[in-house]
């Protein structure tokens, strides 16, 4: 054969075009198999909380003193991040106190308390603020309620014995507010909210959460919490189930891409915190998600493995490059034995 001049051997020309076979599935394969790899679903994305210190408001009380006795008004009504300024009015001919706890909760002083009683529990847990009007003073107080503040309530009271008991009471009671926490999420025209996973991880609870809910699509939806953390809602009856047990936040969000609305609620505890679309038949058709509070959510599930491709790719080359070694080694063997009778020499 040497001497014929014209490039590879003939064996080498049978086993050529299997080589180039296997190189081919090889290499055009797995770069195939990687890159549809990435366009795999790849589960539900997470959104994680960001916390933020919301801006301070300053709110202005007047609270009159009576000597019936009594405050005027007695219930008062701020939000977290407040600074409240109490100007109290002594109308009476009696001195009273505006005397307000600093352990929260509207019976931390229970109202059967004796004098002693009330004079042991301010000495025992201190005060937010206590000040003392002679009849026909007038002062002013400042009180500081923050994120922490949270669904507290605190009782203030007059520490003169027996004004507490005939009733001179009141309650500063601390709802939501502006979010310490924000999240964002959207709604789509294939019912799903995007993520359907949030996260909150806080050191405190209560805590005021804020979800920018932007609408995607074109249809109409609700962002809607349920009341109750580790409670799964049901798409058949989670509509009466709201009517006794309201939702932490309702909140509509308009039809047509690119609308938004602020979904502010307050989470008393830590859990899992179910949030749906009430449109009739998006809860049904999947449009629900979570809220993990303090909780860590459950992984994404894992894209489909491409590892099977991927070995059946490096099988099938490996398959095609014997076969060229086989019709190389077959070739060379042929190339080997005499010509028949009759046949002429190979050329
Ligand atoms: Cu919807």
């Amino acid at each position: 054969m040497r001497g014929r001049g014209v490039g590879l051997s003939r064996p080498l020309r049978r086993a050529l075009p299997w080589a180039l076979a296997a190189l081919l599935v090889a290499g055009v394969g797995l770069p195939v198999v990687a890159a549809s790899s990435g366009h795999l679903p790849a589960g539900p994305e997470i959104g994680y909380g960001v916390s933020v210190t919301p801006a301070v408001a300053h709110v202005n009380v007047t609270v009159v003193m009576t000597d019936a006795p009594a405050y005027l008004p007695s219930a008062i009504t701020v939000n977290t991040s407040t600074v409240l300024t109490v100007h109290l009015v002594n109308q009476g001919n009696l001195t009273h106190t505006f005397t307000v706890s600093k352990v929260p909760g509207a019976d931390a002083l229970p109202s059967n308390s004796t004098p002693q009683e009330v004079d042991q529990f301010f000495l025992k847990n201190g005060f937010q603020a206590n000040l003392s009007l002679a009849p026909g003073a007038s002062a002013s107080v400042n009180l500081t309620f923050g994120v922490n503040s949270a669904l507290d309530v605190f009782q203030f009271v007059s520490v003169i014995p027996y004004q507490f008991q005939a009733g001179m009471a009141g309650t500063i009671s601390v709802s939501g507010g502006p979010p310490s926490v924000l999240l964002e999420d959207n709604t789509s025209d294939s019912l799903q909210f995007l993520p359907n996973t949030l996260v909150v991880n806080v050191t405190h609870y209560p805590v005021v959460v804020g979800v920018y809910v932007s609408n995607l699509g074109s249809f109409s939806h609700t962002f809607t919490v349920s009341p109750f953390s580790n409670y799964s809602l049901s798409p058949a009856n989670f509509t009466s189930f709201f009517l006794s047990h309201p939702p932490l936040i309702d909140a509509p969000v308009p039809s047509g891409a690119g609308s938004a609305v602020w979904a502010n609620f307050t989470i008393a505890h830590a859990g899992v915190y179910q949030y749906i679309c009430t449109i009739p038949g998006h809860f049904a058709s999947g449009m629900y998600g979570f809220v993990y509070a303090n909780v860590v959510p459950p992984p994404p599930p894992a894209p489909p493995s491409t590892a099977i491709v991927q070995g059946w790719v490096l099988v099938g080359a490996g398959l095609l490059l014997v076969v060229a070694l086989l019709v190389g080694l077959s070739a060379a063997y042929v190339g080997r034995l005499p010509p028949k009778p009759g046949e002429p020499p190979h050329e």
